[in-house]
């Protein structure tokens, strides 16, 4: 149906009228893709780059992998002209996220990295100048700022870096893109948009490419249209007119992705340059995603050290015949007399002098600057050289008048006429209770934390499923009018007259998605406070490719910094085995601090921080969940946060702080020791429990029970890593008598025993061993059954206070 027969489109799922119309008009209307003389020589030029500087690769590295673009040349032109079609409407930030195929090419001649910048990178014997261990160079990420030579408008191109893990970086940059638009209050996403790239096999098959595309129609995760553009290179060689129009994919990926996909044959740089301001003016219009399609082959194997004739013999041939596409386009353009065979050499001449003067240059560098590839700057945040301004960070209490007005709000409705349901009148009458009382339990302490930094201009935004209410009902942070169908109140942004707003936004059923986009939203600025809520800590882990590959190692691989705050609801309470483990070992497992090693620091407190790839904490109290959440902003560095928060804590009545652990002076404390009998005579203690999170009340009571109190000192871990090496060293030594014991109610080859025994004995120079008290290894992380439930947790406490316990092991 198309005008040109290079150009296959699929939207036929599309119900809505005008954009039905405005596409059939787009490509129906006889003689409408016409292209001026200059356009054409442009083209040329762009096409020329992009093949020259693939075939200078491959003369100077032919060893090297570069996964190189030849057979879909036209990729540079197309992004180009994306790009400068987006300009003209508007765009000044374009934020992009692509895979392996092209990439240097595209962070050449798209994104205008220097190419010595590039050509150094492939200098085996340059050493690694930064922190951390650096990227192979077709993963890294770039930021640039520099005018459009076409609307001669600014225009500022960033690049994300990514893993090899293919589309995980797609809600990054959506994400990325989001935060961006709201911090230049760009509402309709006319300033700021993302262009993702694919690969055909990747974007068919992997489903992150879905979640991502369905968060585009929620309003706190929609960043108004995004141009997708596929190189696909899945069907050999595209000479045969009938391949530009059949689809490679299952047909209703379109319907799935909900969005026009529009084939183009990318032999063809004319109907590609064309299909591609149609695509940026599609997103400028109806600001919805848009694919692009670029049917092409690839002329080498996957990489340039692959075979591809083993596998695909007779398509090789085939391809190995193809004229590349520079070269047909040439022969055209002189044809028309468009350009003479001499502009077209000197054309070519004159980028290969480019390159070779760049990489002359390229010899002259020293020191490979992981910086330079850096995606996200945060101008203002460090010292020029990147260092953080201080090494200090001061006290998170709060002064309480601040405590007093953040409760009073939060146990109130702060607008007139509206009608709340009833059970949610008695919770906020319950925590107008408690701030009469000077005391906060968690959801007010969250409230607290938030309440604060708001006020203090950080822009906080918590995001999961059923984040507004709280999967538990305990939050409550948007209230329904029960008579006024969707009249919503956020008391939170009723806070204070100049405060940063507050979102609380309930995501769509994704984690990986989800999580991804969070990430990409708290890598925009340093001033926000990004929070992902799991609604039980176990799902995070269809997000592990984003722990995994961006939060736990994003600054050792990417010098990039990030704040984001991961919320995993976790503890055993007869649930099942699936709503009771966050898998706190799997963090653990990933912390960088050595076990073995004491650290030789003058300061734990924040340079330990510092030095630390993660931090991962259990909060026993309100309070100290309060300081850990304000100090996540009040540090002078970043560092994701990974919380394992309580369930049944939430409502139990020991669970509470008093306003006074909150107050100026008060901080986050690592380590909550005994203050009890224990305390008082140390020299009588036979046993010290180490512990951390919600089983440190089952300790208590039980504790209590046996009347034991002057016996067993118990010691809560607030914050597992890094690992709290000096407080707990003064801990052990201040009951010479004692045995020590870890006691957790998880089963033992989970949770933390793995990562705090070798840890503790580090800190007592191995003179004593760490006895554990807690469930059997188990293949499940919990019993399904409540009664066994119940019998294991009496058992585990039985051993922590049974003092012979160990006595035949000793
Ligand atoms: C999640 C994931 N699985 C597997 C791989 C290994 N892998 C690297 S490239 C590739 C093929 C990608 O094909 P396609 O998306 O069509 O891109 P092309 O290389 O053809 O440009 C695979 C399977 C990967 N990088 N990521
Ligand atoms: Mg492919």
């Amino acid at each position: 149906m198309a005008y040109c027969q290079h150009i296959g489109v699929e939207f036929m799922f599309i119900n809505d009228l005008e954009q039905c119309q405005w596409i059939r008009q787009k490509f129906e209307t006889p003689g409408i893709m016409q292209f001026t003389n200059e356009e054409k020589r442009t083209l040329l030029a762009r096409l020329v780059r992009s093949t020259r500087f693939e075939e200078f690769l491959h003369r100077k590295w032919s060893s090297e992998k570069r996964f190189g673009l030849e057979g879909c040349e036209v990729l540079i032109p197309a992004l180009k002209t994306i790009i400068d079609k987006s300009s003209e409407k508007g765009v000044d930030y374009v934020i992009m996220g692509m895979p392996h195929r092209g990439r240097l090419n595209v962070l050449a001649n798209v994104i205008r990295k220097e190419l010595e910048q590039i050509f150094c990178q492939f200098d085996s014997k340059l050493e690694a100048a930064d922190e951390g261990s650096g990227d192979v160079k077709y993963h890294l990420g770039m930021y640039h700022r520099r005018i459009n030579r076409v609307t001669d408008r600014n225009i500022t191109l960033s690049l994300v870096a990514n893993p090899s893990h293919l589309e995980a970086a797609d809600p990054v940059v959506q994400g990325k893109t989001k935060a961006e638009q709201f911090y230049c209050g760009d509402t309709e996403g006319k300033k700021v948009m993302s262009i993702l790239l694919h690969g055909d096999a990747a974007f068919a098959g992997q489903g992150i490419v879905y979640e991502t595309f369905h968060l585009s129609d929620l309003p706190s995760y929609t960043t108004h249209g995004t141009v997708h553009v596929v190189v696909n290179n899945q069907i050999g060689f595209t000479t045969d007119p009938r391949m530009a129009r059949s689809s490679p994919y299952p047909t209703d990926v379109a319907r799935v992705v909900n969005a026009p996909i529009f084939h183009v044959n990318a032999d063809d740089p004319e109907a590609v340059v064309y299909v591609c301001n149609v695509a940026a003016e599609w997103r400028s219009t109806f600001h919805k995603d848009v694919v692009v399609d670029l049917v092409c082959y690839r002329r080498n194997g996957h990489n340039e050290m692959d075979e591809p004739m083993f596998t695909q013999p007779l398509m090789y041939k085939q391809i190995r015949k193809q004229k590349p596409v520079l070269q047909k386009y040439a022969e055209l353009l002189i044809s028309q007399g468009v350009v003479n065979q001499p502009e077209y050499e000197e054309e070519i001449a004159k980028y290969d002098k480019i390159c070779e003067e760049a990489h002359a240059r390229s010899k002259d560098e020293k020191i490979l600057h992981i910086k330079h590839w850096l995606d996200s700057p945060w101008p203002g945040f460090f010292t020029l050289d990147g260092q953080p301004r201080s090494m200090s960070c001061p006290s998170t209490g709060l002064n309480e008048e601040d405590l007093t007005h953040i409760g009073q709000v939060a146990s109130s409705v702060p607008v007139e006429d509206f009608t709340i349901h009833g059970g949610l009148s008695r919770i906020l009458k319950t925590r107008g209770e408690m701030v009469k009382n000077r005391t906060v339990d968690w959801a007010l302490a969250e409230y607290m934390a938030f309440g604060s930094l708001l006020k203090e201009g950080i822009h906080i935004r918590l995001s999961g499923q059923d984040v507004e209410r709280g999967t538990f009902s305990h939050r409550h942070h948007v209230l329904h009018d029960q008579n006024v169908d969707k009249r919503t109140c956020i008391p939170m942004n009723h806070l204070w007259p100049n405060q940063a707003p507050y979102t609380v936004c309930n995501s769509s059923l994704s984690e990986y998605g989800v999580l991804g986009f969070e990430l990409g939203f708290a890598m925009a600025s340093p001033n926000a406070l990004v929070l992902w809520e799991a609604q039980f800590g176990d799902f995070h882990n269809t997000a592990q490719c984003i722990i995994d590959q961006f939060i736990c190692p994003g600054q050792a691989k990417w010098v990039r910094q990030n704040g984001i705050v991961l919320l995993l609801p976790h503890g055993m309470e007869g649930m099942g085995p699936e709503h009771s483990s966050a898998r706190p070992e799997r963090f653990l497992q990933m912390c960088n601090d050595d076990p073995d090693v004491f650290p030789k620091l003058d300061d734990f407190d924040v340079r330990q921080l510092y030095d630390c790839n993660w931090i991962v904490v259990n909060c026993s109290t309100p309070a100290n969940f309060f300081h850990v959440l304000r100090r996540q902003i009040l540090l002078p560095f970043r560092k994701p946060l990974i919380i394992f928060t309580p369930k049944s804590l939430l409502r139990h009545p020991e669970a509470r702080s008093s306003f006074d652990d909150m107050l100026p002076g008060t901080n986050f404390l690592r380590v909550i020791p005994d203050g009890g009998p224990a305390a008082q005579s140390p020299q009588n203690v036979r046993r010290v429990l180490f512990c951390t999170g919600k089983v440190y009340y089952d300790l208590t009571r039980e504790r209590k029970a046996r009347n034991m109190e002057a016996d067993v000192a118990i010691t809560r871990v607030e914050q597992l890593s890094p690992f709290p090496f000096d407080l707990l060293q003064k801990e052990a030594q201040k009951y010479p008598n004692a045995e020590l014991v870890w006691c957790q109610e998880e089963h033992k080859n989970q949770g933390y025993y793995d990562y705090v025994k070798p840890r503790l004995r580090t800190t007592i120079n191995r003179a004593k061993p760490v006895w554990y008290a807690g469930r059997e290894p188990a293949a499940a992380p919990a019993t399904g059954n409540k009664k066994t439930h119940l019998t294991e947790l009496q058992r585990l406490l039985d051993t922590a206070f049974n003092l012979d316990a160990f006595k035949d092991l000793a």
